[in-house]
Parts: structure tokens; sequence; C-alpha cells
């Protein structure tokens, strides 16, 4: 996987405070999307999934969720040098692993409706983000086959946008390898499929260390699973605190759950 200088990193996070968004090209090489493409259908395939059937997710759309749960090839995504270094500049370094899932929309599958990430927590539109999400090209993206739409600067707009309205968009179209990141105020919505080919993307999706993760990580990825993980793994999981502070467990880190021997027991108030 690609690592990006902090030069690269400071340009991509200043892309998506002006416009939003912003795309890493080269982030991972095509036999890296060929196991993760390979490694979902035998997940579709062992689970007998089939589209969730819903305006939101899709009716012609593959989800597969808790992707941490599912194996090693998923774990290296969040913490990968070319994403969370841009992430960790948008939110901080006690950011959280809001969702890893994957989104496999399908020939025939219409738009979906224009969205924000920040929408359901609801809080007043300053700007300040406490989400960040990107979206990993496992195939091509192109208008074609349903690329992510996006309203360029519509994070900066004080208003949530109303679901099911139609908006002006243009497609993040991007070769298998990239990474779309954006902030959690944008506007956007997958986009139809009217191809012969497969979209494939892992949205992998981050909050503040202050928000709820929209996947439960903690309880959701089995301990013994979690217990394999790298220190960042584990503290983006949510084995950690925010400020020394929230999150502790009888003021202890709950990295200890995980039997480490590299947990931080400082607590905000040994700070006076
Ligand atoms: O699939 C996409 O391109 C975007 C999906 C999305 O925004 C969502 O499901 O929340």
């Amino acid at each position: 996987m690609r690592t990006l200088t902090d030069a690269d990193a400071d340009r991509h996070a200043a892309e998506i405070d002006e416009q939003g968004y912003t795309i890493v090209a080269d982030a991972f090489d095509a036999t890296f999307a060929g196991e993760v493409l390979e490694a979902l259908d035998a997940i579709i395939e062992a689970r007998s999934l089939t589209p969730a059937d819903n305006g939101f997710e899709g009716r012609d759309t593959y989800r597969v969720y808790n992707l941490l749960a599912h194996g090693e090839v998923f774990q290296r995504i969040p913490t990968a040098p070319a994403v969370l270094p841009v992430v960790e500049r948008v939110l901080d370094r006690e950011c959280l692993l809001s969702t890893l899932s994957s989104i496999d929309i399908r020939p025939g599958e219409s738009a979906q409706p224009i969205h924000s990430d920040d929408q359901v927590i609801g809080l007043p539109r300053t700007g300040f983000p406490v989400v960040c999400n990107s979206m990993w090209a496992i195939t091509d993206f192109t208008e074609a086959n349903g690329a992510t739409r996006l309203v360029p600067g519509s994070h900066r707009d004080p208003d949530y946008p109303v679901y099911g309205e139609a908006y002006d968009t243009i497609p993040a179209e991007m070769p298998v390898g990239s990474v779309l990141l954006w902030h959690g105020s944008l506007w956007h919505g997958g986009g139809a499929n009217g191809s012969d080919g497969r979209r494939v993307g892992i949205a992998d999706n981050y909050c503040a260390g202050m928000i709820r993760q929209q996947e439960n990580q903690q309880l959701g990825v089995p301990r013994e699973i979690a217990a394999t993980f790298d220190k960042r793994l584990a503290r983006l999981c949510g084995y950690g605190t925010y400020r020394g502070l929230i999150g502790h467990i009888d003021k202890t880190d709950p990295l200890r759950l995980l039997d480490r021997d590299d947990a931080d027991d400082t607590m905000l108030w040994d700070a006076g």
C-alpha cells in the first residue's frame, strides 16, 4: 500500500476542507483489490447474502458489514498509510472506525438518495467535521457503473439535504486502487448502475472520538479477533479513551480487555 508524504496528506486534507472531498490515486494495488473481492464473494456465498431491498441500501446492491470480523485482508484497511493520515488531519488522532462495510452495486441498481453521513447524528451544521468517510475502489468507479455522486462544496451548506430530492451532482470517477475521502457533511450518494458490470467499494468510515460508532466494533468483533490487532487498529475500534476520559473503564484503559501490556491508564484526572 502507498504511504503518503506529510505534504500529500496535508494537500488531501486541504482539498477536503475546501471542496468536501479528495481522491488519493494508487493507494493500493490490483492484487489487494483482487484479494478483497475474493474474500467478499466468499462471504456472500457462505452466508447466502442477498440485497437488503430498501431505498437506501438498494435493491440490487450487496452489502457486507462488520468486515473486521471477516479476516486479515479487511483488517489492513482502516490503518492504511494512504488514508488514515488524511482522516487524522480532518478529525484527529483519537478518531474511531465507525463502520467498515462493502457496497457492491450490481447492474440495474438505481441511484441512492442524496444524504450526508452526519445527518443521522443531527448536530447543527457548523462545518466542524465529526465524520470522515472513505470509499475504496475495488473495481473501477465510472459514471456508468454507479460511481459515488457528490455535491462539491455542500459540506459548508447550513442545511442537510432533503431526503429523496434530486440535486446537481458529479460522479467521483476513479480507477481501481483509488480511495475517495470526504467530509461527513458532504451531500452524496451511490450512483445508478446502467452498465453490465459490478461496482464494488469498501466504505471505510471514521468518526470523531466523542461520537458513537455506527457499527459497534467492541461488541461486533469477537474479543479474540480484536486481541490480534495492532495497537493502532485496536484504538480505532474503541479500545482506548478520548481525551483520557470518554470511554474509560473504572479509570483504566479499555485496551486492558485485550490482555496487552501496552495499555495507558493515564486519565484526564491525573493531569491536575
Ligand atoms: O456507494 C456509494 O458510492 C455511497 C454509499 C453511501 O453513501 C451510503 O451507503 O451511505
